[in-house]
This record gives C-alpha cells, sequence and structure tokens, in this order.
C-alpha cells in the first residue's frame, strides 16, 4: 500500500549528529551497566517519535515497567514471550487497516518489536518467521544477552559455548555444562525468508553509530526486516558494570560475534576483523566470570571454531558449506 508520506533517515556520520532527543527515558530498572538498555534507547533514537514499540516478555519488559512506570516515550505494547513476530504483524496490519479506512494520517509509523534470545530465537522463532514472510512494514531486534537474564540467568540456544548460566553450572564431574554451540539466528532468518529486505548484526556500542544506522537503513527500506543484536549483561556474563561497552569491543574484534548486513543476497561486513587483525577470543572470554572454570583446552576449542568460521566458511559467520552442496550417494 503506498504511504504518502515517507520519513527519509539521514545516514549519521558522527557523533555530533545524533539525535538529542531521548525516547526511552531514565526511570527504568534495569541493572547499572545493561547494554540491552542501551539497544532500547538507541533503537528509538534512531527511529524517532513516529514509531510504536511491542517488546515480548524477558528483561526489556520487566524492568522497563516495573510498578505502573515506563521510560518509554512512544506508545509501547508488552506481548507475551514467544509472540514478539506475531505483535509486530497485528500492529502494522492495523495501522494498515486504520490508514485505508481514513481512520488515520497516511504517513509512515514505524512498527518495532524486540524480543529476547530465548524469547526470539527460541520460543517465538516460527512467529518471527511468519512475520518476515509477510509484506508488511515491521522491524524485528533480538536483543541478545545469552541467556534468560530476566529469570536468573538460564541458558538459550544462542548462549556461547562453556557458559555458565544457572541451568549448566560447571561441576567436579562436567566442567562444562553448556555443550551447544551458538544458534545462528540471523543467516537462518535470511537464507530462508526471500521477502525479508534487510537482516543485520549489530553491536549497540561498537564501531560507533553502527547499530544506529543499521536501525535507520531498516526503517527506510521498509518491509519486513530484522537486526540481531550482541548485548553484554553485567550480572549474567559476571563483570563489573563500567565494562560492558569494553566487552562488546572485544566481541566483535575477537570474531566471536560477526557484524554484516545482508540485502538482496549480498553479505557485506561492517566489521570485519580479518582486515583490521582478529584478537585472540581469550581477551573477550578472560573478562568475564561466567568463563572463570575454562581451561586453556577449552579457550583454544573456541578459538579453533571461531578460526574455522572467518578462513574456512563459504560466507564467515553466514554459511558454513565449503563449496556447492552435492547430492549423498546412497
Ligand atoms: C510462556 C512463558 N514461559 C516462561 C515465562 C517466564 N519467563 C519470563 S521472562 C523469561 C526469560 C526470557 O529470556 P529472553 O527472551 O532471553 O529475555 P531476557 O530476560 O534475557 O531479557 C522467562 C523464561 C513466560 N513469561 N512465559
Ligand atoms: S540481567 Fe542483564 S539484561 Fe537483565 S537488566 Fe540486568 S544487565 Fe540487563
Ligand atoms: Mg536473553
Amino acid at each position: 500500500m503506498a504511504v504518502t508520506e515517507v520519513i527519509e533517515y539521514d545516514r549519521i556520520k558522527n557523533v555530533r549528529q545524533t539525535p538529542l532527543e531521548e525516547l526511552y527515558t531514565s526511570g527504568h530498572r534495569t541493572c547499572q551497566g545493561c547494554e540491552s538498555a542501551f539497544t532500547m534507547r538507541e533503537f528509538i533514537k534512531a527511529a524517532g517519535p513516529r514509531t510504536v514499540v511491542t517488546g515480548a516478555t524477558g528483561c526489556m519488559y520487566v524492568a522497563n515497567t516495573s510498578y505502573m512506570t515506563s521510560p518509554w516515550i512512544v506508545p509501547w505494547m508488552h506481548t507475551q514471550l514467544g509472540a514478539g513476530g506475531s505483535s509486530a504483524v497485528g500492529m502494522s496490519a492495523g495501522i494498515r487497516a486504520l490508514q485505508r479506512k481514513g481512520k488515520i494520517k497516511q504517513e509512515k509509523i514505524n512498527v518495532i518489536n524486540f524480543c529476547g534470545d530465548l524469547g526470539g530465537g527460541d520460543m517465538g522463532l516460527s512467529g518471527i518467521s511468519g512475520a518476515l514472510q509477510t509484506d508488511l512494514d515491521l522491524l524485528i531486534i533480538l536483543y541478545d544477552n545469552e541467556s534468560a537474564a530476566n529469570t536468573d540467568i538460564q541458558a538459550t540456544g544462542m548462549t556461547t559455548y562453556g557458559a555458565q548460566t544457572t541451568f549448566t553450572p560447571p561441576g567436579s564431574k562436567h566442567r562444562i555444562m553448556q555443550r551447544r554451540w551458538k544458534k545462528n539466528v540471523a543467516p537462518m532468518l535470511a537464507v530462508g525468508h526471500p521477502t525479508c529486505k534487510y537482516v543485520a548484526t549489530a553491536c549497540a556500542t561498537y564501531p560507533p553509530l553502527d547499530y544506529l544506522n543499521k536501525v535507520r537503513k531498516a526503517l527506510a527500506i521498509g518491509g519486513p526486516t530484522f537486526i540481531h543484536t550482541f548485548d553484554p549483561c553485567p550480572k549474567g556474563w559476571d563483570f563489573y558494570p563500567e565494562y560492558g561497552h569494553e566487552i562488546g569491543e572485544l566481541g566483535i574484534k575477537s570474531g566471536i560475534f560477526p557484524l554484516y548486513e545482508i540485502v538482496e543476497g549480498k553479505v557485506s561486513y561492517t566489521y570485519d576483523p580479518r582486515q583490521k587483525g582478529r584478537i585472540k577470543v581469550r581477551e573477550y572470554l578472560e573478562k568475564q566470570g561466567r568463563f572463570a572454570h575454562l581451561i586453556d583446552e577449552d579457550v583454544d576449542h573456541i578459538q579453533g571454531v571461531i578460526d574455522e568460521m572467518w578462513d574456512e566458511w563459504e560466507v564467515p559467520g553466514v554459511t558454513p558449506f565449503k563449496g556447492n552442496l552435492e547430492l549423498a550417494r546412497n
């Protein structure tokens, strides 16, 4: 459906061009140094006031709306843990219907859903898949703090291999209880959903402005779009709150969380650690208490998997297949 007014988003070229207006303000109850709260603050800064937000259950719902308060200045709705995608579909379709009937002005209204790694990457994956198969204008932001943080740090499908969580405590019998490698959600959604116009991964703080501009790009492209963010969590990852930005930066520089955009089947790296010099993952792991039980052999294993991803995958971070697939001969 044609919209009469389209918001033109300018690329933010330097920090001085960052909008000063705060649409996610003080008054929330997230932990000190919570990077997911920063992810919220930044996406709404980039999107601006003509935006409605839906948020699935998780820290970013519970800690943001305790005791009938809210830091959101824009209209905001809570939805069930696995319903991020479907809530965005309902909201976007509703706005479209109201505009078609002339009940509200025809203008670009951003619909943004945020959901956590458990809510979006595990429980709500089917709803997101459905949302990405529509022609609706919506953006889904999966904020990934690598645990079910709100219910006291349980492992999810997106928790890093080896991490201690309340579901995966290291013990004398098994040092490593979290033996799954992180589920690679963004490429799965990009490859399987040709209707999805834009897929990106991001870290709210590193490289500076990268995330703000990815949000703007997704909203400008319109249609169903998806961004997966990397959010250090002081409580769950066990580090002092002041180190959140640094840990995010080390994660990106070590290549454990690749940063890229996928538009019309083309992958572009927005931070390529191969060109900039990939640091050892040990520098990232050793700053977090959740990896304190790892021994050298474990760190070497994690390093080996990351090396393979960057050196041997067909498209590093996206497709692990080497060369063309061949039919298996039975
Ligand atoms: C259907 C359902 N099952 C379980 C819960 C309990 N619950 C609330 S928040 C949460 C964790 C969500 O984890 P994630 O999506 O990663 O968000 P985070 O808390 O880490 O921000 C759980 C299990 C729930 N609200 N609904
Ligand atoms: S537990 Fe982690 S994600 Fe949740 S509010 Fe605290 S720092 Fe943020
Ligand atoms: Mg989580």
